[in-house]
């Protein structure tokens, strides 16, 4: 659909990636998107609305936005009118995963950095969970800059996380609890420590010169000229660094040692597949793609446009984070790497079936596509749908990450998360999808401060109300229609951490960003507070298996320092307490499994307009198992609505305080405690 130079907004915004582009500068403008979709704005013409909005979105918006649109002549989508579902239900639709952060899970050797061998120490705590497949961030050689997320060697075992004989007993492991092993395949960039990277540099011109992007200096070749465009580092400085030994500049969007790939260049792209078979050859059942919307840059790596960089926070976004060649890539990607062929050998090992929480079936046979979840930050509702819908044959699941923060908030912002933003978010999330979409639910993963903290702020200690809170998180994560991502520690209600120096942080983005704040001339005290509401080492800290020093997580000096003192938030003491968090999360996984109008039915929303109550109607396609889920979204109590009320089995409520509901209560009186979650059956 070719929009002209100077479409109506209501043309611009039925294309999906000029809606997502509005609505991400309105959330970033904390507006509504009623600013655009009144009649009168969405006559005018785009350039005239960027003329009125240049002094936010300067002089170029209007062209930048075009020249973005261009690139994706793709359907216009009509609300929820989709093309056909999926042929088959895949497992994936409704399994539960679970994230698991290595290096801070289990310590078998007393290193003080979890390993696999801790992984598998504990596997039993995530199958009685209900997990149904893994997710382990980077397990790859790396030398650990980006704790990870910089790798070294694909087909490699960290060496302080262990080997690949580890590797395929976990995988084992795992399958034979009925539960399947997805890894993060982190493509988008390498270590500069990658053999590619290094005979890149040392001959750039000869065939790995083409793995990467360089290029020369200006003017000559000594890297005393500007870097080659104006894109900056999401860890901060320029995205180039020169190479003296190479003389040309390298790109890296992420640290000085993270390596963009070429992925222009086939031959990237069939290393990338070989990678992703050979893992697969060995069990492992997919992969969480890190970054895989920045793969495709736009060619001539041309400047980015200083106002929307200025808006968006990273000059040059607007040339790769949906790049022109991407559905190309992932499409290739699909079927040179994740799809088996007929004459590929089986696995070395694949799930066994599961009826319920402990007795497992035979092996299953494996997958025929091993599933792909896309991590693809600044990615909207629509740009989503492109990428993952079953039609497209890119990829499987994305997650999208306009949920984890409120409008006009960025990570660093010290503030209360406002849980009524989150519910009109959801609603508006589940309709816009259709039949051919998926949502992955996640609120929590280690990139982020915990939500339960961004929620209750200081009184994230109250154990009443952050049990409450963790209950109700769990409880729209996993019965919204979508696919739940737990993040290791949302299950017992993990919090953030009351940093108070930055010698506890480890993440190269927090120690940057510190540097740079100090740098720019604030003060020890405030460089701080600029950094720790938004650290990333939050999610980072280990595992509380058990109280006491160590937590149980290693008998050794733990690599990340926690600092929390609470007790009752441990696996150990929330194992055998019916009202526990993790007691919740397990009897709700449970009820999920009993019943798939739970975990897939069809939704509705009786009340969108609330501010403080959030409720929802699951059914079955014929409409004869019906379920209402309800949240009190406040810190204080409510009258409840009258929805369904004396037709309803609560089969599952959160303890909201003293008087309220308990797990097992049979009826829903006339007020909601704080935060109290319910999940009941509608009796006809
Ligand atoms: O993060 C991608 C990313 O852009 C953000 O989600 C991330 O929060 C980062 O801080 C940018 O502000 C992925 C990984 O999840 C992250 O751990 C890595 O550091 C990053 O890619 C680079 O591989």
């Amino acid at each position: 659909m070719a929009l002209g130079d100077n479409p109506r907004i209501s043309e611009v915004h039925a294309h999906p990636v000029g809606r997502d582009a509005i609505d991400k500068v309105l959330l970033q403008m904390g507006r509504s998107r009623h600013w655009v979709t009144n009649p009168l704005v969405s006559s005018l013409r785009l350039r005239t609305v960027a003329r009125l909005a240049e002094p936010l979105v300067g002089p170029r918006f209007a062209d930048a936005l075009l020249e973005l649109l261009a690139d994706h002549p793709s359907v216009v989508t009509t609300g929820s009118s989709r093309t056909q579902g999926r042929s088959e239900d895949p497992w994936w639709r409704t399994a539960v995963f679970y994230q698991v952060y290595p290096r801070s899970f289990a310590d078998s050797d007393g290193d003080g950095i979890g390993d696999l061998r801790g992984i598998i120490d504990h596997l039993d705590h995530l199958r009685d969970l209900g997990v149904d497949c893994l997710w382990l961030s980077p397990i790859f050689d790396s030398p650990n800059e980006d704790a990870g997320y910089d790798v070294r060697d694909y087909r490699a075992v960290m060496s302080e996380m262990g080997t690949l004989d580890d590797l395929d007993a976990l995988i084992a492991g795992c399958h034979e609890r009925g539960m399947r092993i997805i890894l993060d395949l982190v493509v988008n960039h390498t270590s500069h420590e990658h053999a590619w990277f290094q005979a890149a540099i040392a001959d750039p011109d000869g065939p790995y010169g083409g793995y990467y992007h360089l290029r020369p200096g200006r003017p000559g070749e000594d890297g005393t000229g500007p870097p080659p465009n104006n894109w900056t580092s999401f860890f901060g400085g320029s995205a180039w660094r020169w190479i003296p030994r190479a003389r040309r500049w390298a790109l890296h969007l992420f640290a000085e040692g993270q390596m963009d790939l070429n992925w222009e260049n086939p031959a990237v792209r069939a290393e990338v597949a070989d990678i992703v078979r050979w893992w697969r050859s060995r069990g492992i059942d997919g992969f969480r793609l890190d970054v895989i919307n920045y793969i495709s840059k736009r060619p001539g790596l041309p400047d980015g446009d200083e106002a929307i960089g200025a808006l968006i926070g990273f000059p040059g976004i607007e040339h790769y984070f949906f790049g022109p060649r991407l559905h190309e890539y992932l499409h290739e990607l699909r079927g040179a790497g994740f799809t088996r062929d007929d004459s590929d050998p089986p696995p070395t090992s694949t799930v066994r079936g599961r009826h319920d929480d402990r007795a497992v079936g035979e092996p299953q046979p494996p997958d025929r596509v091993g599933v792909m979840v896309g991590e693809t930050p600044g990615v909207g509702i629509e740009m989503g749908r492109l990428l993952s819908g079953a039609s497209r044959e890119e990829l499987d699941l994305v997650f999208n990450f306009d949920v984890l923060d409120g409008p006009g908030r960025i990570r660093w912002d010290d503030y209360r998360y406002d849980l009524a933003y989150l519910k009109d978010f959801l609603i508006e999330q589940q309709s816009r999808i259709g039949a051919d979409d998926r949502v992955a639910l996640f609120l929590d993963n280690h990139d982020n401060p915990r939500m339960l903290s961004k929620v209750l702020g200081p009184r994230d200690r109250d154990p009443v109300a952050r049990s409450a809170v963790a209950k109700l998180l769990a409880t729209i994560q996993l019965t919204l229609p979508g696919t739940p991502f737990l993040y290791q520690g949302q299950e017992i209600g993990a919090v953030d951490q009351r940093f108070d120096s930055i010698d506890q942080l480890r993440d190269v983005e927090s120690l940057n960003r510190h540097r740079e704040l100090l740098a720019d001339g604030v003060d020890a005290v405030g460089a701080l507070a600029g950094v720790v509401p938004g650290a990333r080492d939050h999610a980072r800290v280990p595992m509380r298996w058990q109280p006491g020093p160590g937590h149980g997580f290693t008998t050794g000096v733990a690599w990340q320092p926690s600092a929390e003192g609470s007790s009752g938030f441990t696996v150990e003491e929330q194992q055998d307490d019916p009202d526990s968090v993790l007691s919740f999360h397990r009897d709700l996984i449970r009820l999920r499994r009993q019943h798939t109008t739970l975990a897939d039915g069809a939704v509705r929303f009786p009340d969108r307009r609330s501010r403080r109550w959030f409720g929802w109607v699951l059914a079955d396609r014929d409409g004869r198992d019906e379920w209402l889920v309800e949240l009190n979204l406040t810190d204080r109590r409510i009258r409840r609505p009258r929805h369904f009320v004396g037709r309803t089995e609560v089969e599952l409520a959160s303890l909201a305080g003293p008087g309220f509901h308990r797990p097992g209560v049979t009826r829903r009186g006339p007020w909601m405690g704080p935060y109290e979650t319910v999940i009941a059956r509608i009796t006809h």
